[in-house]
């Protein structure tokens, strides 16, 4: 195995989530829940700290607050190592009155970091995505063929190709051309219908990244992506790792091998959650060998006085009394009336479902009271009046839309 010793990360953490809106309302992407107890973030943590990689930056931006929060609670490191770290870095702005320009000129930003801690290998990954990855294999990847820089690649459909940044290769996988979300791609060899893209996780050779960096400032170029990797690509050996060779840990044989969601827009963000549902599902929650880490638990167990309960998580906390529940997710200290109905839903933490109330192909962000009998997600023209409603049909109700209703007299 690669030493992981000598690597620090930085974990890209300041996306806006503006195609998640009303979820980033009041929070970052990567602190957007993610099923029973997680946040997005944790996916990318838990895959650098189950890949002995301990010294994490987290590079935060737009409306922190909660994220800060729930790295203050959940992700010490004395949890795991004592003298490593995840530790968030706001802007600084070193360089003028600006927040950061782009991903490039955050890691930028923060360069006396990289040169204080000396690493031989700087990681920089986003913080968007659900997937287990062992970075080590990525790392040993690297190191074996001599890379200058690494980018975890993928297969994308042709027609995504302008979400993401689009790599073509020689025969012996070093990028020839790396072009940021381009309107249409060539189809990558053996394909008609794919293109590789990048994951958005690098590994660079730290002193490789410092000049690239340094480079880049000089000329105005903020983003990893649209400017760092291009101008790389002649003088520097940039690698494609294939993220079809990671093999995790502990995987179950019906696992979706190289299961990676980005959950950038509600529909994906929806879909992700019920891929983890099911005796075999796409993607496992639970790996021992491959946690994902959440936040460490206070609330009580949660408790079903009775109900008919298909294909749900309840989280800790939470109470259902004679409901009926169906691919239902609940977070923490949820409360779930008698001959309430929930179907395809994602409710977040301290809601509410009134008796009665039916709700069908939605998610309810938090501290939302729903009166006994409303009905959300059953009329579309309706939803779309008091809603956000994505073009499949999934209706979102915002934090606090109904208030606790001992509030309302
Ligand atoms: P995007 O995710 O669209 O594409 P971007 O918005 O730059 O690119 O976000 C990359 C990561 O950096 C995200 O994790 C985001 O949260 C974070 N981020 C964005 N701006 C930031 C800032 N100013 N400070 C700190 N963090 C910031 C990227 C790559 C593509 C690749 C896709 C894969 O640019 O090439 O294909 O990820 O999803």
């Amino acid at each position: 195995m690669p030493r992981t010793k000598n690597v620090l990360a930085f974990v890209m953490a300041g996306g806006e989530g503006s195609r998640l809106h009303p979820l980033t309302a009041e929070r970052c992407k990567p602190a957007v829940p993610f099923n029973g107890k997680h946040r997005i973030v944790d996916f990318v943590l838990s895959n650098l700290v189950n890949s002995e990689i301990y010294s994490i930056y987290l590079l935060v931006q737009y409306k922190s607050q909660s994220l800060i929060e729930h790295i203050r609670q959940s992700w010490t490191m004395t949890r795991f190592i004592p003298q490593h770290f995840v530790t968030v870095v706001p802007p600084q702005m070193q360089n003028g009155p600006e927040w950061f320009q782009g991903t490039a000129d955050a890691v930028f930003q923060n360069i006396h970091l990289i040169e204080e801690f000396r690493p031989d290998i700087v990681a920089v990954f986003g913080a968007d995505h659900i997937y287990r990855m062992d970075v080590r294999q990525m790392l040993e990847f690297h190191q074996a063929h001599d890379a200058h820089v690494s980018v975890a690649t993928l297969p994308v459909r042709l027609a995504e190709c302008n979400q993401f940044g689009i790599v073509q290769t020689d025969g012996g996988g070093r990028i020839t051309q790396f072009m940021e979300k381009p309107a249409t791609a060539q189809p990558m060899p053996g394909s008609s219908t794919h293109a590789l893209a990048s994951m958005g996780n690098y590994l660079f050779n730290a002193d490789m990244l410092l000049d690239a960096l340094k480079r880049a400032k000089a000329q105005g170029q903020n983003d990893f992506g649209r400017d760092i990797l291009p101008s790389m690509l002649q003088s520097h050996r940039l690698l494609a790792y294939d993220f079809a060779t990671n093999e995790i840990p502990g995987a179950a044989p019906y696992e979706e091998h190289g299961y990676w969601r980005d959950v950038g827009t509600i529909d994906a963000y929806f879909q992700a959650h019920f891929d983890t549902l099911g005796a075999t599902p796409r993607f496992r929650m639970t790996n021992r060998q491959w946690p994902i880490y959440a936040s460490p638990d206070q609330a009580e167990s949660a408790q079903i006085e009775n109900g008919i309960i298909h294909r749900s998580v309840v989280g800790s906390g939470s109470i259902v009394d004679g409901a009926r529940l169906d691919h239902a997710m609940l977070r923490r200290s949820v409360t779930v009336e008698r001959d309430a109905q929930l179907s395809h839903c994602i409710i977040m933490e301290r809601s509410r479902i009134g008796q009665g109330a039916q709700v069908r192909r939605a998610i309810i962000d938090q501290d939302n009271d729903i009166p006994p009998g409303e009905r959300i997600g059953l009329d579309p023209a309706t939803d779309r009046q008091r809603f956000h409603v994505t073009d499949s049909g999934i209706v979102v109700v915002p934090r606090g839309y109904f208030p606790p209703l001992q509030q309302l007299s």
